[in-house]
């Protein structure tokens, strides 16, 4: 198979970046020969109260299962993000801000640790204690990033909950790691548009009696309703309150976050984060992946409700003593050259954002990509999904002028920041693949029935060994973890990826494998689409699917099976997109609803999602074997019906 064109490294990048071709040859080999020196270098770049001698201790098999690193170790991730930078870099700018209004806030090293420490001791003030959890629900503003950073500091266990998440979900999420302290903003503002944060929240406690703070953080500073007795505003709870916070020593392996993410089955699971080796694989991968060096400007667009905005909008950079720029807004307000001109505003040197923005953009044409200099950017970079070779060709060319290497950087939620990418001094570039592991990621490729594959050929994407970085549970439910990760394949970590390694040992990422869609970068279990569906009072039964969608990547394609007495109507059609919009948040809202008077199902009743994939996709010829159908007339109708047959 031919890869098309191929993107050599750069020779100016092959001579000063952290790491070279020889450079990740000698790490990989490393690994192997001396595991214990290759990660006490890649700790060792935190500043430790007690240093580890412990290294790695994992085990994946059943009978002995864990996951610990530098166990005997302890540090404090805020001390590691701002205190020990302060002596050189005081005044350097932490986090840059730009508003969807076009403001503009920096707060230097000095000033972010200040604030971090007011807001450390108000939750103190409140109770909180090293272990409890807080939920944060905030839009895309520096305190985000300060509320995470001050629960590190007390040792308090953080659940960010993307804006864009309803009543309903943010509900599940602060009942799951039963957290009573929730702080948010009075509204959040997207795109010219008022998002009803604090009004979420209302809704959401209705059914969290155990929650007895909610902090409110002034953005637009709308009169929103305050529960006395419960609810206070952030200001002025920060009156009068210290600017310094002891650090709470923290065991290496004491949880940092918590993160809800979409699964194949049930409800979002609680992905768990710990202290020492989320920060070393966070800081390590953001400055091999982007080259990175303090004080650079480095700008991720990734909201900080998901993994990529903590590892590479907080954690990675703040670590590395960087300068990191938070955006409020969208890539289309006011208009499509909005982060064309934000990188010229402040100088963004590299930037990092999902290949839907990216096609959304590329749609729009190059004008308003070429009315704006970008003469400070030296690097791209690319998250959440595949990338099309030709929206990435057009990032190269369009956007980078040609002379930015591309880094595609593959990783999930689960293994706390980045698995693969090209490194852009050591590898060569191929539009659409990312590249190698990193080193110390030892990827393996299996059949279904978990036969080892080699050489060029394609499979599902495990991983053999631990990394640092590594998730060690789900929130209160080790056997789900275990189960979810480890059962498929024995003694391996499975990613739920299908992926294709080339002739060069290059990996491509095919997507997932399980029931799992990722639309515009945003991972959603269909499971839960379909819990929401009958959840509706017309609905008897429903099944979704993904599809390929020009923009997001995948779409949500939903067969929906009403109750005997309701009728198919367009507005029916309409209430259910809303439904769903409501009940989990608009970015799952089903791009297609299609009724169906049955679903096709085997005769043990298991609903047969590989046709549904196939009349969703229109690859109508390749049904596959229908004869294990309890009734074939159901797939005949399906496909007379579907949405735009
Ligand atoms: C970081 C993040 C994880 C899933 C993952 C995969 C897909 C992420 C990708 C990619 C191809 C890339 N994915 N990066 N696929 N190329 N560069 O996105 O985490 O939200 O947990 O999603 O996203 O399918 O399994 P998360």
């Amino acid at each position: 198979m031919s890869d098309g064109e191929v993107f050599p490294v750069p020779k100016a990048w092959a001579q000063k970046a952290h790491m070279d071709a020889a450079g990740y040859e000698a790490a990989v080999a490393e690994v192997e020969t001396n595991p214990d020196a290759f990660w006490t270098k890649v700790a060792g770049r935190l500043d430790w109260m007690t240093p580890f001698t412990q290294v790695k201790d994992v085990s994946f098999e059943k009978e002995d299962f864990h996951i610990r690193w530098f166990a005997d170790g302890v540090l404090n991730v805020s001390v590691n993000c701002l205190d020990r930078h302060i002596a050189e870099r005081g005044d350097q700018p932490a986090i840059l801000w730009e508003s969807d209004d076009g403001l503009m806030a920096r707060f230097t090293y000095r000033e972010a640790l200040a604030e971090v420490c007011r807001i450390a001791n108000v939750l103190k003030a409140k109770g909180v204690k090293k272990g409890d959890r807080v939920t944060i629900y905030l839009p895309m503003i520096p305190a985000a990033a300060f509320c995470m950073l001050a629960c590190a500091r007390i040792g308090a266990i953080h659940s960010v909950i993307f804006g864009g998440f309803s009543p309903d979900s943010i509900a599940g999420r602060i009942q799951d790691c039963d957290s009573r302290i929730v702080i948010t903003a009075d509204e959040g503002l997207r795109g010219g548009k008022i998002v009803p944060l604090k009004r979420n929240v209302d809704e959401a406690l209705k059914s969290c009696p155990q929650v007895t703070d909610v902090i409110v953080v002034r953005r637009t500073k709308a009169d929103v309703p305050m529960t006395e007795g419960r609810d206070a505003f952030l200001p002025d709870l920060k009156q009068g309150v210290s600017d310094v916070c002891e650090p709470e020593p923290m065991n290496a392996e004491d949880p940092l976050f918590i993160l809800y993410t979409s699964g194949s089955t049930g409800k979002p699971k609680g992905v768990l984060h710990t202290t020492g080796g989320y920060l070393a694989w966070a800081a390590y991968t953001h400055e091999l992946v982007f080259d990175y060096r303090p004080g650079e400007v480095f700008w991720c667009t990734a909201d900080v409700g998901w993994v990529t905005g903590h590892s590479y909008v907080v954690y990675g950079p703040l670590a590395n003593a960087g300068t990191s720029l938070m955006f409020e807004g969208v890539p289309n307000y006011p208009d499509h050259s909005r982060f064309w001109e934000v990188i010229d505003k402040y100088k963004v040197e590299i930037f990092y954002t999902a290949p839907t923005a990216i096609r959304a953009l590329m749609r729009e044409g190059d004008e308003p990509v070429l009315k704006t200099s970008r003469k400070s950017l030296r690097l791209l970079g690319t998250v959440g999904e595949p990338i099309n070779p030709e929206a990435w060709l057009w990032y190269h060319r369009v956007v980078g002028e040609g002379r930015c290497p591309i880094v595609d950087t593959y990783w999930q939620t689960e293994t706390g920041a980045c698995l693969a990418s090209p490194l852009p001094g050591a590898h060569p570039t191929k539009p659409g693949s990312c590249a190698k592991p990193m080193p110390g990621v030892k990827f393996q490729l299996v059949e279904a029935d978990g036969a080892v594959i080699t050489g060029a050929a394609s499979g599902n994407l495990c991983i053999t060994d631990s990394w640092p970085g590594q998730m060690r549970t789900v929130y209160g439910d080790d056997q789900r973890f275990f189960d979810t990760y480890f059962s498929t394949y024995p003694g391996k970590y499975f990613t739920g990826d299908g992926c294709r390694r080339d002739e060069d040992g290059y990996y491509w990422i095919t997507g997932r494998v399980d029931d799992v869609i990722n639309v515009s970068g945003h991972r959603l279990g269909t499971a839960e689409i379909e819990s929401a569906l009958v959840g509706n009072e017309n609905v008897a039964e429903a099944a979704v699917v993904g599809y390929p969608h020009d923009i997001k990547g995948q779409g949500v394609y939903a067969y929906v099976t009403l109750k005997a007495d309701v009728h198919p109507t367009d507005i029916l059609e309409a209430e259910l997109k809303g439904w769903v919009r409501r009940e989990i948040g608009p970015f799952a809202a089903p791009d297609v609803v299609q009724f169906a008077p049955g679903l096709p199902k085997t005769r043990s009743g298991k609903i047969m999602r590989r046709i549904l994939r196939k009349i969703a996709e229109n690859d109508l010829g390749n049904l596959g074997d229908t004869t294990t159908l309890a009734d074939p007339a159901v797939v005949e109708d399906l496909v007379k019906n579907r949405h735009g047959a």
